[in-house]
């Protein structure tokens, strides 16, 4: 194959694969490159086929085949092996070449690389993708940050790669530095979140009212019509799927014991950092840690659960009204997670100086990304008419659902907690939005406290003034 390649794409792997062949379908010629050469033969072998893409078997050999200014795309593990990528790639750049890292990249790390390659003439990209592995194939989200001049170089090609919908391709520049790796962090703190909502909801179900795998996906695909969404409707595949070695249901067989690549724990730990209260998705990260308190769990489980047996919650309020509470309930503490990370976006953008368009983050992650859903329609509407600093559970529409139904909300963790079910999210999520409409919080209590102990002194409600008691 001849001429030189449009992009480069470095690190084989399932995501690095899938986006070098989608790049490759929208008509451009990759280059591709990764560091098991073997694993580079076999991709050729046996998915490359026919298709304008063009080994590399050193990182020299690599760059040479890249049309000026080069444009090359990491998808390699987040961490050191993005620093060692760059090393090696650096001494056969020149000044103006672009390096895209497309991995999932803790921000900090993309804010030091981003500034240590600009003093050596390299544009960067911190670009966050989601979509999995279906995503990266036939058309991601892209959230890219840094260079704005790389962006405009790398446009097209992104424009036509990512998902598409009726408001346009699913990719927009969010802004400068790690801006496009910060805003795919809290889209993972918020898959954490509904991710968890949605685990808490079949448990419910199957331990609450005893319904069957295959009886929950019927329940989440009906739920599903109206709301869209890509987790509903995993969801709803998932409890189908059958194991095919004993034709038991998988889920049944599936051990619970959750793992996390780190990503849900960034966005906790940087919105207590920026004291951005997200204790849902927080609930979430927990409830993964707490999962892995597998032997501790069933020791306790043998000394205070078991004995208790099976109790179903059906015959307490009726099946119907629970699973229609479910329904809201799910709705609205779905709501409350988006809302949570839509606020630490607001306020990191204000605190880093990102100007992030937040309407724009809400369009393009309307398709491609593991957390698209109607909802993100009416989140891009509510800022794009009340303005990027309005609160998404206060307004328009959703305060409306708020009202109806957040008794829903209240009932089934109610129900939950006397039926011994855990639900962290949904808790934590209704405590949230209590507080958030508490006229009172019992923060008068705790300055009392921390003057009695530390003479941290208090403000009056009577009067202007910082105060102190001699307690
Ligand atoms: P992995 O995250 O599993 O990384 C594997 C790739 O990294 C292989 O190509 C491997 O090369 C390469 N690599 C490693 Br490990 N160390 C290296 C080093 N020191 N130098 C050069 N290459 C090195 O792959 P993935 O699951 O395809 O994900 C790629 C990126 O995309 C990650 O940052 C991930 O977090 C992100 N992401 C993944 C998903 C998903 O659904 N999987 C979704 C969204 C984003 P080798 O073959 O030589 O070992």
């Amino acid at each position: 194959m001849g001429g030189k390649s449009d992009i480069g794409l470095i690190g084989l792997a399932v995501m690095g694969q899938n986006l070098a062949l989608n790049i490759e379908s929208a008509g451009y010629q990759v280059a591709v490159y990764n560091r098991t050469p073997a694993i580079t033969e076999e991709f050729m072998k046996e998915r490359g086929v026919n298709r304008r893409l063009k080994p590399a078997y050193n990182l020299e050999e690599f760059v040479k085949v890249l049309e000026l200014p080069r444009k090359i795309i990491l998808m390699v593990k987040a961490g050191p092996p993005v620093d060692q990528v760059i090393e090696g790639l650096l001494p056969f750049l020149e000044e103006g070449d672009i390096i895209i890292d497309g991995g999932n990249s803790f921000y900090r790390d993309t804010e030091r690389r981003a500034r240590e390659l600009k003093e050596k003439g390299i544009r960067f990209l911190g670009t966050g993708i989601s979509g999995g592995e279906y995503g990266a194939l036939y058309g991601p989200s892209i959230m890219p940050g840094g260079d704005e001049s790389a962006y405009r170089e790398v446009e097209e090609i992104f424009s036509k790669i990512a998902a598409q919908t009726p408001d346009g391709p699913c990719v927009s520049y969010l802004g400068g530095g790690p801006a496009g790796h910060y805003v795919k962090m809290v889209h993972n703190g918020i898959e954490y979140g509904v991710m968890e909502l949605i685990a808490e909801t079949y448990d419910l179900m199957r331990k609450g009212l005893g319904l069957s795998p295959a009886e929950m996906g019927e329940i989440f695909r009906k739920w599903n019509k109206e709301q869209q969404s890509y987790l509903l409707e995993i969801t709803g595949e998932i409890m189908d799927r059958e194991d095919p070695e004993t034709g038991k249901p998988l889920i049944d067989l599936i051990s619970d014991h959750a793992s996390q690549k780190g990503t849900g724990k960034w966005t906790v730990q940087e919105a207590l950092d920026l004291g951005v209260p997200v204790p849902t998705i927080t609930a979430a990260v927990n409830a993964r840690y707490l999962s892995a308190y597998k032997e501790m769990r069933e020791e306790f489980y043998h000394l205070f659960k078991a004995a208790e047996g099976k109790k179903f919650l059906a015959g307490i309020d009726g099946e119907r009204d629970l699973l229609k509470a479910l329904e809201e309930g799910l709705f609205l503490a779905t709501v409350i997670a988006y809302g949570e990370g839509m606020d630490l976006l607001q306020r990191a953008s204000r605190e880093y100086g990102y100007n992030l368009p937040l309407a724009e983050v809400a369009r393009i992650w309307q398709d491609g990304c593991i957390i698209r859903s109607n909802l993100l329609k009416q989140i891009q509407r509510i800022y794009r008419e009340k303005g990027e600093t309005a609160s998404i559970i206060l307004s328009g529409e959703f305060s409306k659902e708020f009202a109806g139904r957040i008794g829903s909300l209240r009932w089934l963790v109610g129900l939950a907690a006397e039926a011994g079910i855990p639900l962290p999210a949904f808790s934590a999520a209704l405590a949230y939005f209590d507080s958030l409409v508490a006229g009172e919080l019992p923060a008068n209590l705790i300055q009392a406290q921390r003057d009695y102990f530390g003479a941290h002194t208090y403000q009056r409600k009577d009067k202007e003034g910082t105060f102190h008691t001699e307690w």
